[in-house]
């Protein structure tokens, strides 16, 4: 798939040291957080809120422009922990809700949050059109191949023979390769990453956020409650191996390389597996909106949609 030429874009995702109005206060870690996460003992979440407070503390996005959403589930509790605007929504519904966002306010930084049930079961359908669209905004999925906050019921990541309540004699089910819908879709950045892996979340964040377009990061995190020991095949200090892409070798511009590296049998490889720049749905629609308003001598938004109510008389 070749990438096609980027749209002009209004705005930017850049961290707001260029921003005067959040020069004061800065951002710190102290300032984002808000209530105590209520997750299990050792829950790989954890280390996922951390990483996110951390990469803000180094971005110092304006706090006022920061938006957190997420659907149902363990991980879906994120917004609450975060000081910011936070919706905790439906069901599997985060994206739609945060491409609503996204689309009717270029200013803000919108980030979506959940988990492998909320993403890619009843969420499914809708993370595919948020793909192909190239909303801008991150999505963060907390993979711990199970429903959690439902205590243990098979997900679209459980992997064949994994016994849960709703699979006592484990499951007969292909799971869904989440690297591999994202790359199907058109998600412009598709990354992987690892809860007991700071720096390499840090990093996967920090790159999400900056990139202009539909940015996922699937992170693996242990539901230890659940499904503990899902990803120690991935932690050296329990005998595993984490092997990162190495950049020099692997052309992230290709999504026929993403493929193939997606195609790894567990614990496969973590870093960006594929990143592009292709028009995303804001620039496209500013962009029409603007040249409607020029073709119009220069209407405003409100007369367009006076004209647009009129014709549909
Ligand atoms: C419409 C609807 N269907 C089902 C549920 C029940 N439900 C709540 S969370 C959840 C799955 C959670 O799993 P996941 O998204 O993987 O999050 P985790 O708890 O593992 O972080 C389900 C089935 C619901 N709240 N709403
Ligand atoms: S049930 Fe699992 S995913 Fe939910 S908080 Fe506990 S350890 Fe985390
Ligand atoms: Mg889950």
């Amino acid at each position: 798939m070749s990438a096609a030429a980027p749209v002009a874009s209004a705005t930017t995702l850049t961290p707001s040291a260029a921003s005067p109005e959040s020069v004061e206060p800065r951002l710190t870690k102290k300032i984002l957080t808000a209530d105590h996460p209520t997750w299990c003992p050792g829950c790989g979440d954890f280390a996922v809120l951390a990483s996110f407070y951390k990469v803000l503390e180094k971005l110092q996005l304006p706090h006022e422009k920061i938006v957190c959403v997420a659907g149902i589930g363990c991980s879906s509790r994120f917004p609450y922990f975060v000081n910011s605007h936070g919706i905790h929504f439906i069901h599997g519904r985060a994206l739609p809700l945060a491409t609503g966002i996204s689309l009717s306010r270029p200013d803000l930084h919108v980030f979506a949050f959940g988990g492998d049930g909320d993403g890619f079961s009843i969420g499914g359908n809708h993370l595919n059109h948020a793909a192909r669209k190239n909303i801008r905004l991150t999505y963060v999925v907390m993979d711990n191949f199970v429903y959690g906050l439902t205590k243990n019921q098979t997900s679209p990541t459980s992997p064949v023979g994994r016994k849960s309540k709703t699979d006592p004699q484990g499951s007969f089910d292909r799971p869904i390769n989440p690297m591999k819908q994202l790359l199907a879709t058109g998600a412009s950045f598709v990354a992987r990453t690892h809860a007991a892996q700071v720096a390499h979340m840090n990093q996967m964040f920090e790159r999400a956020i900056l990139h202009d377009g539909f940015s996922v990061v699937e992170c693996m995190s242990e539901c230890t409650m659940f499904y503990p020991g899902a990803f120690d095949d991935a932690v050296p200090r329990k005998g595993g191996v984490f092997e990162t892409i190495d950049e020099t070798q692997h052309d992230t511009s290709s999504d026929v390389a993403a493929w193939a590296l997606a195609d790894l049998p567990a614990p496969g490889k973590y870093g960006v597996f594929y990143q592009t720049t292709r028009p995303t749905k804001n620039a496209m629609e500013r962009n029409y909106i603007a040249e409607t308003q020029a073709k119009l001598g220069g209407a405003s938004q409100k007369d367009l949609l006076r004209k647009r109510f009129e014709a549909m008389r």
